[in-house]
């Protein structure tokens, strides 16, 4: 029998950072890739020392509590941990630790993309000419909206807000507002002279483009709603690469709909991988399905820095990344 320590990743990595996983520990791996249910992932918290999931496994208190636990720590496959019930964790004494800063960047730019995308009207230009509907060059055709001098509102200014304000800033030349918890250190909005705003309402209010960059969970859950989408101008864009639940989907299709806002751009849903239906026939929304870290060298970091805290978790150091 092996004494290695027994570890779960409940998806598919890449092969470079599986193989680092499997050097060192008793893996399972998931050739298949089908997302895990509550059951397997239950019967895993009994017969794993460690358990790496990702945003499609939600690791429930109930789950977390399955009789003859063996499970000692949560390797996050990703930054965002809403899917973890990390205070059922603690509780239990289980460790968690996540994945941050590889994949700032790749995010920053995957904002940076449904901006452009969405104001300068890239998926209805794609679809259209694909569609055989394009009848040439006209001087009004699929007009957007530029970003120059405009405003960019981000709500959340951790490590992605902050690269997303410095591309637009300095790429761009875009004014940078931000809102958050807590207000950024001095030298921080000096960075890309981002202004902070206490209140939302105020922060949709001056923007042209909005960016969410909060993380997901019961605090941020429909932070962006109907009355806050009519906070916003009729001629700005929404952009969410952070969680589909900080935004009411049924009242951003309304207001898309409507022209209560000219564009949005998403990455995340609600109900992932379920988009809702009425956003689906929309011109003026752009949907991926949520890519915002899927670079190679990205997804490899990250399996990565999953291993380094998997090491120093059972060489009896402190973890490399610590949520609980
Ligand atoms: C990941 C993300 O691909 O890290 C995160 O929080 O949203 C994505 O970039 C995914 O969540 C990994 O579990």
């Amino acid at each position: 029998m092996s004494t290695r320590p027994r570890v779960l990743l409940t998806r598919r990595w890449t092969e470079e950072a599986q193989q680092r996983i499997v050097a060192r520990f008793d893996v399972t791996l998931n050739e298949n890739d089908k997302p895990m249910d509550a059951a397997v992932l239950a019967a895993a918290v009994r017969n794993y020392d460690a358990i790496c999931p990702t945003v499609t496994d939600s690791i429930t208190a109930s789950i977390l509590e399955t009789a003859g636990r063996r499970v000692k720590l949560i390797g996050n496959f990703g930054v965002g941990y809403n899917h973890i019930d990390v205070a059922a964790a603690q509780r239990l004494g289980i460790r968690v630790s996540n994945t941050p800063d590889v994949l700032t960047d790749t995010t920053a730019d995957l904002a940076i993309l449904l901006m452009l995308m969405a104001t300068r009207r890239a998926g209805e230009g794609e679809r259209e000419l694909r569609g055989g509907k394009w009848t040439g060059w006209r001087p009004t055709h699929l007009m957007g909206l530029g970003l120059q001098d405009r405003t960019l509102g981000l709500i959340g200014y951790g490590r992605i807000a902050q690269a997303t304000a410095r591309r637009a800033h300095q790429g761009f030349g875009m004014r940078i507002l931000y809102n958050s918890r807590r207000r950024v250190a001095p030298e921080i909005e000096a960075q890309c002279n981002a202004a902070y705003v206490e209140a939302v309402d105020q922060l949709l209010a001056d923007s042209d483009v909005v960016s969410l960059h909060c993380p997901g969970g019961s605090e941020t859950h429909h932070l962006i709603d109907a009355q806050r989408l009519r906070r916003m101008k009729s001629t700005a864009v929404l952009v969410n690469t952070a969680r589909g639940t900080v935004v009411d989907e049924a009242a951003l299709a309304s207001a898309l709909a409507e022209g209560r806002i000219a564009a949005a751009g998403l990455d995340v849903y609600e109900k992932e991988p379920v988009v809702h239906p009425d956003l689906l026939p929309l011109e003026n929304v752009v949907l991926l399905p949520h890519l915002g870290s899927a670079t190679r060298e990205t997804r490899t970091a990250m399996g990565m820095r999953v291993a380094e805290n998997l090491e120093a978790f059972f060489d009896g150091k402190p973890l490399r990344d610590p949520v609980v």
